[in-house]
C-alpha cells in the first residue's frame, strides 16, 4: 500500500481514537455532577459513598444507577477531583448511568470494623421492611449486618435520596468488589435488577490465598487491603536467601533472618489477618462462615459472572459462582463470560497483556465491553428487562482457537469424558497399566514454578498461567505424561478431574497437576505473541494447573496423614477450561509435588500446622504415581 495511504488510515483511526481518549479525561468532569454523602446503614453506621449524576439528568432524562463497592477506596475524594472514567467501560459511562463507588464498612472513610471475606448472616432473616423503619439512630439491640444488609440499605437511600433515578439498579467489581458484587445479589433490594461480579472471590481457601488448602506464598508480601507493604523478592531471591536451609526461629516455616525476606515477621506479628491465617490451617469454621457459595440461594434478578481464563487469583470464584447460582435458582437469566484474560483484564481496553507472553490482541476486551457487558446492563437497567438480551448462557473464548464460542448451557450439554491414564512409559494411555512412576521430592531442592526466577511477577505471580514448561519436564522430580501427536483438534471444554493413586515414603505430599499443550516443532510463531523472539517450535504452553494438598485428600476440614508406601487416592479437581488442542499437537500432563515458591513448602512429614513447620519435620520422601492413575477430561465435538 502507498506509503500516503497508510499515513492518511493512521491519521484517521487515530484521530477519534485520541479525541475519545481526551473526552475521556475530562469527559467525568464536563458530563457529571459529583457528590459525597455518609449513607447510614440499618445499625447506624455511615458509609462513603461517591455519587457521579449526568449533567443532563432531569424529571424527564432518567437514569439508573450503577453500584460499586470496594474495599480499595472510592477515591479520588472531595469535590471537584474527578476519575478518568467512571463505571466499568467507557462504553457505559458515555451511555451515561448514575454511577456510585462505596467505601465498604470499615475501610477508608467509612465508619465501622472491616474484616476479610465478611461473613453473609442476614440471608437467614427476613429482608428488613425499610419502608417506614423507624430511623435508627443507634443499634437498640444487636443488630445484624453484612455485606447484602448494607447494600440493600444503600440501595433504598438512593433510591429515596437521589432524584432523577429510574427505579432500577446494577452493579458490578472485579476480585474483592467482586465478592462485595455477589455478596450484594443475595437478599436484594427489589430495585437491584442486575448483578455482574466479576473475577469475584468466592473463598480465601480456594482463591487468592490458598489452592485446595496450599498456601500461595505470594500473599505474604502483603497487600495494601492487609495494611502491610513489603517488596516482592524476585524467585532466585528466595532461592538465594536461607530461606531454605534457615532454621525456623519461633516455628514460623519462612520466619527469617537474613535475605530478601528480613525481618518479614515484623510485618506480621501485628498483622492480625496474617495471624488468623497461621492459626486456621484447616478449612476450619473461620474460612467456612466467609464463603459466599452456600448463600446463593434465592436471588431473583439477573446475573453474568466475568472471569479470565489465565486469572491467577480468582479462577474458582466465578466458575463456581456461576455454577451455584444456576443450580440454587433454575429459572432466573444467570450467565458466564470467560474470555483469555488474566486478573480483570476484560476491564483494560488496552495492555490486558496477560502477565506472560501469551497475548490475544487488544480487541478482545473491547469486544467484551461494548458486545456483552454493555448489552447486559443496558437491557435490565435502561431497556425492556426481560432477560432477551440477545447474549448467549455461557459466553466463552477458546484458548486453543481463539475465538469466542457461545453455548446454551455450561457444563456444555454435549460434552463427552475422557479419560487418561498416567502410564509409566511417559504416554497417557487409554487403558490402565499395572506399573508406576517414581520420583524423589526434595523440600530443599523444590521445583520453580516459573523459568523466570530474576523478575518479580506482580503482586500475585501470573505468567506462569501459560508459560512454557519444558524448565519443569527436565527435572528428575517432574512426571511428564503425553499422547502422541493427535491427527485430529481435540477440542477440552469444562472441567478436569485429576484421580490419582499414588504412594509416598513420607506422611505428607501436595500433588500438582498441569494440563499442557505441546506444539509441533514447525508451528510458525503465534499470531499474538508480542515477544517476536519466542519461537512456538515445541512450546509446552500450561493451559491449566492446580495443587491438592494431600492431607486434605479426604476432607479439607479434617486433615489426615498419609501411610507410608501405601496406595492412596487423590482426587480434585483443575478449574474449566475451553481449549482446542490443535492436529500436530500433543496433550502432556506433569505431575510434581513441589512449585516454589508459588506455593509453601509441604515439609512431607505430617504436622498439625504446617505454617509452624520446623525444618527438621522438612524431610525427601519417594513418591510414586500409578498407572491406574486417571487424568478425566471432558471433550467437545
Ligand atoms: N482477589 C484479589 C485479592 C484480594 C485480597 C488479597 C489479595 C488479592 C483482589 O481483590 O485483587
Amino acid at each position: 500500500m502507498k506509503h500516503w495511504l497508510y499515513a492518511l488510515l493512521a491519521f484517521v483511526i487515530t484521530v477519534p481514537a485520541q479525541a475519545q481518549l481526551t473526552s475521556t479525561a475530562n469527559f467525568v468532569r464536563d458530563n457529571y455532577q459529583k457528590t459525597e454523602y455518609k449513607i447510614p446503614m440499618r445499625d447506624g453506621t455511615k458509609l462513603h459513598t461517591t455519587v457521579y449524576v449526568p449533567k443532563d439528568a432531569s424529571v424527564t432524562v432518567k437514569y439508573p444507577f450503577m453500584i460499586q463497592r470496594t474495599c480499595y477506596s472510592v477515591a479520588p475524594y472531595g469535590p471537584d477531583t474527578y476519575p478518568a472514567q467512571v463505571g466499568p467501560s467507557g462504553t457505559l459511562m458515555r451511555d451515561k448511568f448514575i454511577f456510585v463507588y462505596q467505601d465498604v464498612r470499615g475501610r477508608w472513610a467509612s465508619e465501622g470494623t472491616w474484616t476479610n471475606m465478611t461473613p453473609t448472616v442476614t440471608d437467614q432473616q427476613p429482608v428488613v421492611a425499610a419502608k417506614g423503619k423507624k430511623k435508627v439512630t443507634k443499634p437498640t439491640s444487636i443488630t445484624l449486618v453484612d455485606e447484602s444488609s448494607d447494600t440493600y440499605d444503600t440501595i433504598e437511600w438512593l433510591l429515596k435520596n437521589i432524584p432523577n433515578n429510574n427505579g432500577r439498579v446494577g452493579q458490578w467489581g472485579i476480585s474483592y468488589p467482586g465478592f462485595y458484587t455477589i455478596a450484594g445479589a443475595v437478599a436484594a433490594h427489589p430495585a437491584l435488577k442486575a448483578s455482574s461480579p466479576q473475577a469475584p472471590i468466592s473463598d480465601f481457601f480456594f482463591d487468592d490465598f490458598h489452592h485446595n488448602g496450599a498456601f500461595i506464598q505470594a500473599y505474604l508480601f502483603t497487600y495494601p487491603v492487609f495494611g502491610v507493604q513489603h517488596p516482592q523478592p524476585t524467585t532466585q531471591a528466595w532461592y538465594n536467601n536461607d530461606f531454605i536451609n534457615t532454621k525456623s526461629k519461633d516455628g514460623f516455616q519462612w520466619q527469617l533472618d537474613l535475605g530478601p525476606l528480613k525481618n518479614v515477621d515484623k510485618y506480621y506479628k501485628d498483622n492480625f489477618y496474617w495471624q488468623e491465617t497461621v492459626n486456621h490451617p484447616n478449612y476450619d469454621e473461620f474460612w467456612q462462615k466467609r464463603s459466599i457459595i452456600p448463600h446463593l440461594k434465592n436471588i431473583r434478578h439477573a446475573m453474568m459472572t466475568v472471569g479470565g481464563w489465565f486469572d491467577a487469583e480468582d479462577l474458582p470464584g466465578p466458575l463456581n459462582i456461576y455454577k451455584t447460582v444456576e443450580k440454587n435458582n433454575p429459572g432466573i437469566y444467570n450467565t458466564l463470560v470467560m474470555g483469555p484474560f488474566g486478573h480483570g483484564r476484560w476491564s483494560h481496553e488496552t495492555g490486558h497483556t496477560l502477565h506472560s507472553n501469551v497475548y490475544f490482541g487488544d480487541s478482545i476486551a473491547t469486544f467484551y465491553q461494548r458486545n456483552i457487558e454493555a448489552k447486559f446492563f443496558t437491557h435490565f437497567l435502561k431497556g425492556a428487562g426481560d432477560g432477551k438480551t440477545g447474549l448467549p448462557e455461557a459466553y466463552l473464548f477458546n484458548t486453543g482457537r481463539n475465538e469466542w464460542k457461545t453455548f446454551d448451557k455450561w457444563p456444555a450439554a454435549n460434552a463427552q469424558s475422557m479419560q487418561f491414564f498416567l502410564a509409566s512409559n511417559g504416554k497417557l494411555a487409554q487403558q490402565a497399566g499395572n506399573a508406576y512412576s517414581e520420583f524423589v521430592s526434595d523440600p530443599m531442592k523444590p521445583v520453580p514454578y516459573t523459568e523466570d526466577i530474576t523478575t518479580t511477577q506482580g503482586f500475585t505471580p501470573f505468567n506462569y498461567m501459560s508459560e512454557d514448561q519444558r524448565f519443569a519436564g527436565r527435572r528428575p522430580d517432574v512426571l511428564t505424561f503425553q499422547t502422541d501427536v493427535l491427527t485430529d483438534d481435540l477440542t477440552l471444554g469444562g472441567e478436569i478431574m485429576a484421580k490419582l493413586k499414588v504412594s509416598t515414603t513420607g506422611t505428607d505430599a501436595d500433588w500438582v497437576v498441569k494440563l499442557i499443550d505441546v506444539y509441533p516443532p514447525d508451528e510458525p510463531n503465534h499470531p499474538y505473541m508480542p515477544n517476536k523472539n519466542i519461537t512456538l517450535g515445541n512450546y509446552q504452553q500450561m493451559v491449566r494447573s492446580e495443587v491438592m494438598r494431600g492431607r486434605f485428600r479426604n476432607s479439607f476440614e479434617k486433615p489426615e496423614p498419609f501411610k507410608p508406601g501405601e496406595v492412596t487416592d487423590v482426587n480434585f479437581r483443575l478449574q474449566d477450561v475451553l481449549h482446542t488442542f490443535k492436529k500436530g499437537h500433543r496433550v502432556m500432563i506433569q505431575v510434581q509435588s513441589t512449585w516454589f515458591p508459588l506455593i509453601d513448602r509441604n515439609p512431607q512429614t505430617y504436622v498439625d500446622n504446617i505454617f509452624k513447620a520446623d525444618e527438621k519435620d522438612f524431610q525427601k520422601a519417594t513418591h510414586r504415581v500409578y498407572d491406574s492413575s486417571v487424568i478425566e477430561v471432558q471433550v467437545l465435538k
